[in-house]
């Protein structure tokens, strides 16, 4: 009723009196309900028009990803490192820039001169700026922690957040000063950010470590979802809305930027390959991945597809707040740095959630080759530990290829603290065991529980090691003897069944006892590989156990 040019528009259209909406029933797509600004009956008899014209716009509850930017046209587009370019430092600047290197690690006095928010190249693959996210995306905080952050870095950071997000989903930035020492990190730091209302500033009375000053930011954040940030980052265009788009079609999802690199030399902002997965390799080490690209083209991926990763790097992300203190946050036992990337993956994956690379979104990041900061403890005792939490926590039996790995870490009889809270958390979340997640998401990862099992041959008297009434030995090699199976592990036992080989007197004669992974009495040292009797033994280890008259070899599977 009473829209009498609604033809122009669409075959049917019902109105529900002039309350200003209208339903449209012609077609799938124009099924929704849409406002409509239509003018009151009175007003349009007092002023005299008969008919009006409604303009409808079909309203899919998407919008393509806002590509604000307002450094794209910069103030000053010759400044040094404009657009992502390589800046270089004068010939005159030489050694001061030197110098400063050590203050962050990377090129300080470059990073000084180039603007704060210095326009990029706009780095996303094609389509992605076509691409469609919710008009009702989740708002989110973004947390950026830092310790001693240089002044510049930082502030181009936060100008990076500011500049190219839609500012109706950023509730707030909060600064997590992890106990600074530098002057100008306090005072100067709160001066500047006070000219924007939305950044919020925490000074830690305390070296909490990036993963409880992390936590410190997430405890007041006000938004649906954290965002985790580096503190020396450039945040490309469009970077925020393809990861919220993600974590509102699921909260479980946990969405990751493409992290570009910002080279530490001259400031160059640059792209990298895509089609990169985030793996661990043993003992925990976190790398990159590329896709093969045989399976690139089998499953036909393109370059703005999401990438499920086994692992996350750790410092950029997006993850509903709800769920990240369902999942109990980070394990607050780890210590400043490292491993919490490890914990937070293993988790999200085991417990339900999912881990995704978003190549629509990408941030670049300064990579330095050593930490800038002090550690309050040994750094490298520290980073062990933090992965020795986790590997007892979330690994079960695998924690062994762990510490095989890094063979050092159980003769050190690392204490890694109080373990009770976090193996309740994962009872109670009744998360999947780490077995699945290695069938299931990380099934590239070479993991065999044995290091290698099969005979043990003298080869002098062409006998091997047969277990008789729990005593040992020499017998006919028979390939099909089940006495004569023998599992070399990775924490160095050779066992059968639940009785580990060692040697019993002074003689060094052989006998059995009751498997133990802490006892170095009962550990066998891989000396060399030996090729030895093909048909028998493929592959061979000489083991020794301090001078032995034998040589053991063992066939791997
Ligand atoms: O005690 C500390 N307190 C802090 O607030 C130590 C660090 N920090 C801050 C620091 O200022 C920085 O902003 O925490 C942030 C991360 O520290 P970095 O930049 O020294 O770490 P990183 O970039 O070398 O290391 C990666 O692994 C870490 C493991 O704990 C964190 O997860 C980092 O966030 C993570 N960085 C990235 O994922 C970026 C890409 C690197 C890769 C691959
Ligand atoms: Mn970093």
């Amino acid at each position: 009723e009473d829209a009498p040019n609604m033809n122009s528009v669409t075959k049917t259209a019902e109105f529900n009196g002039l309350t200003k909406k209208a339903i449209l029933t012609e077609g799938p797509e124009l099924t929704k309900v849409h406002s409509v600004r239509l003018d009151d009956k009175e007003q349009l008899r007092k002023r005299n028009r008969s008919s009006y014209t409604v303009h409808f716009t079909r309203d899919t509850g998407m919008h393509k990803v806002l590509t604000i930017d307002v450094t794209l046209s910069p103030r000053n587009p010759k400044a040094p490192g404009q657009f992502g370019h390589p800046a270089s430092v004068p010939d005159d600047k030489q050694e001061e820039a030197k110098s400063r290197w050590k203050e962050g690690n990377f090129n300080v006095y470059l990073s000084d001169l180039i603007p704060v928010d210095r326009a990029i190249d706009d780095t996303r693959p094609d389509r992605c700026s076509e691409q469609l996210v919710h008009n009702d995306l989740p708002t989110t905080t973004i947390i950026m922690c830092f310790v001693d952050e240089v002044w510049s870095t930082l502030l181009r950071s936060v100008h990076s957040v500011l500049n190219r997000s839609p500012p109706h989903l950023i509730k707030e930035i909060i600064l997590v000063d992890d106990f600074s020492t530098k002057e100008y990190l306090k005072g100067s730091l709160d001066k500047y950010m006070s000219q924007f209302p939305k950044v919020q500033l925490l000074h830690l009375k305390e070296r909490h470590g990036l993963i409880r000053a992390r936590l410190a930011g997430a405890e007041i954040a006000k938004g649906d979802v954290l965002t985790f940030l580096d503190s020396h980052v450039e945040c490309n265009v469009g970077w925020l809305e393809p990861l919220l788009e993600r974590v509102r079609l699921n909260r479980k999802k946990v969405a990751c930027p493409v992290i570009e690199v910002i080279s530490d030399k001259d400031m160059s902002y640059m792209t990298v390959d895509n089609f990169q997965r985030g793996i661990f390799t043993w003992p925990m080490n976190f790398g990159w991945r590329q896709i093969p690209p045989e399976v690139i083209e089998k499953d036909k991926i393109k370059e703005t597809d999401i990438i499920r990763c086994p692992v996350m790097a750790g410092g950029l992300f997006s993850i509903d707040k709800k769920y990240f203190f369902e999942l109990g946050t980070y394990d607050p036992g780890l210590d400043v740095w490292g491993g919490e990337n490890m914990e937070l993956s293993f988790k999200v994956w085991m417990c339900g959630g999912e881990i995704e690379i978003i190549p629509c979104s990408r941030v670049g990041h300064i990579f330095r080759n050593d930490n800038p900061y002090s550690f309050p403890k040994d750094r490298i005792k520290t980073v062990e530990r933090n992965l020795a939490r986790v590997a007892e926590v979330w690994l079960d039996e695998y924690k062994e290829l762990f510490y095989g790995h890094g063979y050092h870490l159980i003769q050190k009889n690392l204490d890694v603290g109080d373990l009770t809270q976090q193996i309740e958390l994962r009872k109670k979340l009744k998360c999947k065991n780490f077995k699945w997640y290695l069938e299931n998401i990380y099934p590239d990862l070479e993991a065999p529980l044995v290091k290698a099992s099969g005979l043990i041959v003298n080869i002098a008297m062409a006998r091997c090691i047969t277990v008789e009434n729990s005593t040992l030995a020499f017998e006919t090699c028979n390939i099909s003897n089940k006495n004569q199976k023998f599992n070399y592990t990775w924490l160095r036992l050779i066992k059968h069944g639940d009785f580990c080989i060692a040697p019993v007197d002074a003689k060094r004669t052989l006998g059995l006892y009751p498997c133990d992974n802490r006892n170095n009495s009962l550990k066998w040292l891989h000396k060399s590989l030996v090729a030895f009797q093909p048909e028998l033994v493929s592959r061979a280890f000489v083991m020794i156990c301090p001078p032995l008259p034998l040589q053991l070899h063992l066939k791997q599977n």
